[in-house]
């Protein structure tokens, strides 16, 4: 049974100040980037690239954990997405991101974690097939969860969209 509430939202993942961890789409070397990579890095500092340097690299479908400096959270979960088409099989990899990151927030004890959509820009996984993946294996591993909240935090509203409406098909199906 599912107790924890999963939600979709529109925002910037490096401003969730009420979440425990938030979650990056890392490069396999853990440096700042563009995109979310970029955002969390500018928004922690530079004492998070420096943490980062001893665990990478990481290889596709990982997640390794840090501190998160300034920004707004007690934790950093970095994931390295698929690139898609070049990283196979792409749905399992995106799915162990998920599953890998749930499982370090758990080991932590934390109790909410903010998710971007991993791999759907630079790494051009279609945003509506990685909802799908993203969303069922979440659900799928929030079974007899301690955590208490799961947030999607999609940069526009067209990706809020496709989102939300994975989740309620995925919700309304179970
Ligand atoms: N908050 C939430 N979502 C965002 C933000 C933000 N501040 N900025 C972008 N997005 P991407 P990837 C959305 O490219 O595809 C980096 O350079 C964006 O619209 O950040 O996994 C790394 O260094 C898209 O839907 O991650 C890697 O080299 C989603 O977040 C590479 O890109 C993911 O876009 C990782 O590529």
């Amino acid at each position: 049974m599912i107790r924890t509430r999963v939600e979709c939202v529109q925002g910037d993942i490096s401003n969730q100040p009420d979440m425990d961890a938030v979650v990056n789409a890392a490069n396999a070397q853990l440096q700042p980037g563009s995109g979310v990579a970029g955002a969390l890095h500018r928004g922690a500092g530079p004492g998070l690239a420096q943490e980062c340097q001893a665990l990478a690299p990481i290889r596709p479908g990982q997640a390794v954990i840090t501190g998160a400096y300034d920004l707004p959270n007690r934790r950093v979960i970095h994931c390295l997405g698929p690139v898609y088409g070049r990283d196979e099989p792409s749905e399992q990899l995106l799915a162990d991101c998920y599953r890998h990151a749930l499982a370090l927030a758990e080991r932590e004890s934390l109790v909410s974690v903010a998710f971007p959509a991993i791999s759907t820009g630079v790494f051009g996984y279609p945003l509506a097939e990685a909802a799908e993946v993203a969303i069922a294996t979440v659900l799928a591993a929030l079974a007899d969860s301690s955590l208490t909240r799961v947030r999607f935090v999609l940069f526009s509203q067209a990706d809020l969209v496709v989102f939300q409406r994975a989740l309620d098909a995925a919700l309304t199906a179970a």
